[in-house]
């Protein structure tokens, strides 16, 4: 088993190192300010654009973001924690601000907001902007993972927050170009942005093709990246949003 997925394996997270060099990093962040610019920050009622710049994803705005999601060095890391066949599900675009706010992201586990049948889905978090403890880097319990899927485990209850508070957590410095990758069962969330400089990351959810998402999804771009999708059929390539039939549940 290579280092990452053993690593993976045991602590629910992953820091890849310098998957995107320094001039494409340059490159994503002209093209993400791009996307900030046209956000009407103000208007946007989604949880994660509370005093933040937020759009679902980037690659629907900038053909150099739909490269990233294919970048080699990116979908190598993913294929070593979830294998060859490699779905996108969607990506969030997040440049969080200054904030004297308590928790700008309260602790949680992602998987109620998309489950999937085999819960194969990851977050790829690439680094556009340096993430500093300062600045409201991700922070983790190593290891929750292991608990699989918790009730009540999203970022609106509270109990859930009290009982695995915020500052207990390890936090996940990282640098531009680096990827933080997490399980979507590993309890996360992150502190605000104390600084005058945005923290920016684009979070990629991707899962394995042999995998499928639960129920109707609400959004679900559901393009292969890498390998194939085993589960695609005439029906739902037409549709682009599925709903799966009751009796192969
Ligand atoms: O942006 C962050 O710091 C945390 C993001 C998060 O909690 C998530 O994507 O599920």
């Amino acid at each position: 088993m290579s280092r990452s997925k053993a690593f993976f394996e045991e602590n629910g997270f992953f820091l890849a190192k310098g998957v995107f060099s320094p001039k494409k990093i340059r490159e994503l962040e002209e093209d993400f300010d791009r996307i900030v610019d046209r956000l009407e920050v103000d208007k946007n009622t989604h949880s994660l654009a509370k005093g933040n710049a937020y759009t679902l994803n980037p690659h629907q705005y900038s053909g150099r973001w739909m490269a990233a999601l294919l970048e080699d060095g990116f979908l190598n890391a993913a294929e070593e924690l979830i294998g060859g066949d490699i779905v996108l599900s969607h990506a969030s675009l997040v440049e969080k601000r200054k904030s004297e706010s308590r928790a700008s992201i309260e602790m949680h586990q992602d998987w109620s907001y998309m489950p999937t049948r085999e819960n194969t889905l990851i977050s790829g978090m690439i680094h556009v902007s340096g993430a500093t403890e300062e600045m409201g880097c991700l922070r983790v319990f190593p290891g929750s993972h292991l608990r699989g899927r918790i009730p009540d485990s999203s970022r609106a209850d509270t109990d859930f927050q009290e009982r695995f508070p915020i500052e207990a957590a390890t936090p996940v410095v990282a640098e531009p170009g680096d990827v933080t990758f997490f399980s979507y069962f590993v309890y996360h969330g992150s502190m605000p942005n104390r600084t005058g400089t945005p923290r920016k990351t684009v979070i990629v959810r991707i899962l394995s093709g042999r995998d499928q998402r639960e129920g109707i999804c609400e959004y679900n771009e559901n393009i292969v990246l890498r390998g194939f999708n085993h589960h695609t059929t005439f029906e739902s390539a037409r549709k682009g949003v599925v709903e799966l039939r009751a009796e192969s549940k």
